[in-house]
């Protein structure tokens, strides 16, 4: 997880408005930030250029990004429902070439991202991946910069940014990071409901689960290898504080009501001991961060794998179990979660007694 984000909020002809976001981070990280710049798009009554999804590809050829049209996961539709908004691909091919041609792109930033530019007035729009592999994809190069202080993407903030960047002046608004906090604020959570799946993922995840499953099954997310060997050692490191990634799903959002050891037990207990409390799995010298329990105390469990391994599928189809099993660390599961509030669906969580509340906002 990482708080780098670039993100672009665009606005063409005093009309027609545009905000764009491109977004760091993988997809649980992504789409964190896209609820928060959906609402800073409405916010300040601009149309959201909605930019593609980032796939990485460390370890698969050709080993470069690749950037997914949001409207192949999900409806375009849907967010119009919540805002006006335009997919950054359409924006490129018809609004640009009028409303932001080449010569006249400006990129806005903190003064303080302008900092690590050569000339410490440059804003860093294409500075390491993933964001000069995104705009190259998006074929733009910027040409100035606009630099703020002062002023943060909250709310508190409207009326200044209305004040400092008024649409007839600044028609398109292109930013280095999502205007959008990680884990995605309280009051953007229920913007979930507008995140809704596409026609094709919907059939490509019903026809898996038809294939592959009987109901009703157990949706669970287990963090395993590596990552979340890291992941405990920063927790054991004491000072995440127990809003650590996108725990507050599982601990919620009030500070003082999460009890700052929770997380290290969250991670201590799962997958291991978790498992043990919630389901009865037990341990038979297997290595819990690498591979999935398949025995419960009283009978096997199936354990299905996708190939080829697909986020979105496997988000689909733990959206839509009976009930779903989820790690507090993970905006992975923070996914699932809300998708599972909108539908009315039961959640609970590896480490913590009480199973998870259903959010009554959604
Ligand atoms: N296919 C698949 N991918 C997963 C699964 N769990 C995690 N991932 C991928 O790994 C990424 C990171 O997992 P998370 O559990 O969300 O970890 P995180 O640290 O909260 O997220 P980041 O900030 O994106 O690193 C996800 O965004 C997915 O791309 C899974 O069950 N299936
Ligand atoms: C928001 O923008 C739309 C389209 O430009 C405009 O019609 C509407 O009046 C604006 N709303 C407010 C509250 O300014």
């Amino acid at each position: 997880f990482t708080c780098l984000s670039i993100s672009s909020v665009l606005q063409s002809s005093p009309s027609i408005v545009h905000l764009h976001s491109e977004l760091p981070g993988r997809f649980g990280n992504q789409a964190d930030h896209f609820l928060g710049s959906l609402a800073f798009a409405k916010m300040l009554n601009r149309t959201l250029a909605v930019p593609p999804w980032i796939v990485y590809r460390h370890h698969t050829p050709p080993y470069t990004n690749v950037h997914v049209p949001y409207s192949d996961f999900f409806r375009l539709e849907a967010l119009s429902e919540f805002h006006r908004v335009v997919s950054l691909e359409e924006f490129m091919q018809k609004l640009a070439p009028k409303h932001w041609p080449p010569g006249t792109r400006r990129a806005y930033c903190y003064e303080s991202a302008a900092q690590r530019s050569h000339d410490k007035k440059s804003c860093p729009m294409k500075d390491g991946n993933p964001f000069g592999p995104f705009w190259d994809h998006v074929g733009v190069d910027f040409d100035e910069s606009v630099l703020f202080g002062g002023i943060s993407f909250s709310s508190f903030h409207q009326p200044h940014w209305m004040k400092k960047f008024p649409a007839s002046e600044h028609p398109v608004l292109a930013l280095p990071g999502a205007p959008a906090q990680f884990p995605v604020l309280q009051e953007h959570v229920r913007l979930q409901r507008f995140v809704v799946w596409s026609e094709k993922m919907e059939e490509e995840g019903e026809r898996t689960i038809q294939t592959h499953l009987s109901r009703p099954y157990v949706g669970v997310h287990l963090r395993i290898g590596v990552d979340w060997q890291n992941a405990c050692k920063l927790l054991d490191g004491g000072d995440t504080g127990p809003h650590f990634m996108a725990s507050p799903q599982c601990v919620g959002y009030d500070r003082q009501k999460a009890p700052p050891s929770r997380p290290t037990c969250v991670c201590r207990r799962s997958p291991r001991s978790a498992g043990r409390s919630s389901c009865g799995w037990r341990r038979r010298g297997r290595d819990p961060f690498t591979s999935p329990p398949t025995r419960t105390k009283s009978r096997t469990v199936k354990v299905v794998t996708l190939q080829p391994d697909s986020a979105q599928l496997d988000l689909y189809v733990l959206g839509r179990a009976d009930h779903f099993i989820g790690n507090c660390v993970s905006s992975f599961t923070a996914f699932v979660k809300r998708q599972r509030d909108v539908q009315g669906l039961p959640s609970s969580f590896f480490g913590m007694d009480k199973p998870g509340k259903p959010n009554d906002e959604l």
